[in-house]
């Protein structure tokens, strides 16, 4: 009977194995237990406690795909149900949760030497260490290759110098993946690894941000700072490098995008069910109930899509558009039905004690970050005419 499964109509549940069961139902019972009742004062004062990245540690929710080195070795189905999960909450968590995984423990996992990893990995996955991602600058956001930090050999090393604009958790960053044209090798795009402390190093909070409040966000301002020879990844130059980093961040994004839809859907529904208008229930109408519907529909149809391109990275056979495809598709889809939901709560929609708002405005930025909505539709233009537009 599908009354008894509503929320999950197409079987999303039965498509999992018990292992992936189990990985969701911890971190849904941790999301909510831990950081849904602090998420209102978060969001209200606009912080983000660094404890929460050592609870994330402790459930083993940081690079939870890497084998080995304190990481407990789940699949990416796995990755995409915890990015669901914490999303659920708020998208600023699961911002924290992305970045530290996908895009810092990732590319030392993947481009760092041995002595990266010992060093990086263990205290990235107890959350003992923070971690940023530096690819974007004040005058090159869709267009990262128009970057202009600059790496120029020294003795031992490099300096770097140039400045990063909207880097999530920077401020509070003990680790910094940075990516910067190399002038010793034709101004290829190479990763570095940079330290809280390095001389010439600061990471200023961007103030006033009414999106994602409850992540910290800043600049990397870099003044020619000297890194070490050991601190350069030796893998994953050219653009191809942080890219394959995006890939599995944006992948967690549609899944994490979906987790938020779902609040708002949820929530939607049993206001509809709660509240009384002309005396009957708001969801005994037939435009609430048209609105539910179109929920409940574009969620079943976005977590199939991200099902299915989980299951394409696992067996390593996904290609890099399939991506583009979910995360536009599910960020736009999340972004809608968090303002019908807001509209369908009426004055209470305002509130923050409904949480449907902040979703609202927090799904702003997962919209633009990590490749806009328009860009990501350019992608998939490209791939099927063979023309590229963005030039
Ligand atoms: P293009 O010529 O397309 O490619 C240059 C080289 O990169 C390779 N490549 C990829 N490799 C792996 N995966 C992908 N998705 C790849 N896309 C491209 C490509 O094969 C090529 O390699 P090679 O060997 O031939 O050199 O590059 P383009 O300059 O024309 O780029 C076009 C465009 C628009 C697709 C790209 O620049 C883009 O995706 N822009 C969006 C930028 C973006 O997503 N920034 C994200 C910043 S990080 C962030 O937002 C974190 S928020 C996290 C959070 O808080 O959760
Ligand atoms: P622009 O590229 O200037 O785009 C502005 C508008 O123009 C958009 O609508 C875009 O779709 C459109 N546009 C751009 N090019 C074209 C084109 N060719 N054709 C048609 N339309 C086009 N970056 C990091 O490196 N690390 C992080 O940790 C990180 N965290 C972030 C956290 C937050 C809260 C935010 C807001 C951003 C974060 N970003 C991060 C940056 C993010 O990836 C960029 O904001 C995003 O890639 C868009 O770049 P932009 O802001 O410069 O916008």
């Amino acid at each position: 009977d599908v009354a008894s499964h509503w929320d999950d109509i197409l079987l999303l549940n039965d498509q999992l194995s018990e292992e992936e069961r189990m990985v969701r139902d911890s971190a849904h019972d941790f999301c909510q237990n831990a950081l849904m009742p602090g998420i209102i004062n978060a969001n209200r004062k606009g912080q983000f406690d660094t404890g929460i990245m050592r609870q994330f540690g402790e459930m083993g929710l940081l690079g939870a795909t890497i084998d080995g080195f304190g990481s407990a070795g789940v699949n990416y189905v796995s990755y995409g149900l915890i990015a669901r999960e914490v999303e659920r909450v708020d998208s600023g968590y699961r911002s924290a949760m992305s970045v530290q995984s996908s895009l810092v423990m990732h590319p030392i996992h993947k481009f760092g030497s041995d002595a990266q990893k010992q060093k990086y990995l263990p205290k990235l996955a107890s959350g003992e260490w923070i971690g940023c991602f530096g690819l974007t600058e004040p005058d090159a956001g869709s267009d990262p290759a128009a970057m202009k930090t600059r790496a120029v050999k020294v003795d031992g090393g490099y300096r770097l110098t140039g400045s990063k604009m909207w880097i999530t958790n920077s401020p509070v960053a003990d680790v910094f993946v940075v990516w910067a044209k190399n002038q010793a090798e034709d101004d290829r795009i190479t990763g570095f690894v940079l330290e809280k402390g390095m001389a010439g190093l600061t990471a200023p909070e961007i103030s006033g941000k009414l999106s994602l409040r409850a992540s910290i966000t800043g600049e990397i301002v870099m003044d020619s700072v000297f890194v070490p020879e050991e601190n350069v990844l030796p893998g994953g130059r050219g653009l191809k490098g942080p890219f394959s980093c995006l890939n599995l961040a944006r992948y967690g994004i549609a899944w994490g995008a979906m987790g938020a839809a779902e609040f708002c859907w949820h929530a939607a529904r049993q206001y509809g069910l709660d509240r009384k208008q002309f005396n009957k229930p708001l969801a005994q109408t037939q435009l609430f109930q048209t609105k539910l519907a179109n929920m409940q529909t574009e969620i079943a149809l976005g977590l199939q899509g991200a099902l299915r391109v989980g299951r394409l990275i696992d067996s390593k056979a996904f290609d890099p558009t399939m991506i583009s495809l979910i995360k536009r598709n599910n960020c736009g889809k999340a972004l809608d039905i968090a303002r019908q939901s807001r509209d369908m709560h009426g004055g209470n929609g305002i509130s923050d004690e409904f949480h449907i708002m902040r979703h609202m405005i927090n799904l702003e930025t997962v919209n633009t970050y990590e490749g806009t909505y328009d860009v990501h539709g350019l992608i998939l233009g490209r791939a099927q005419t063979g023309l590229q537009a963005f030039f």
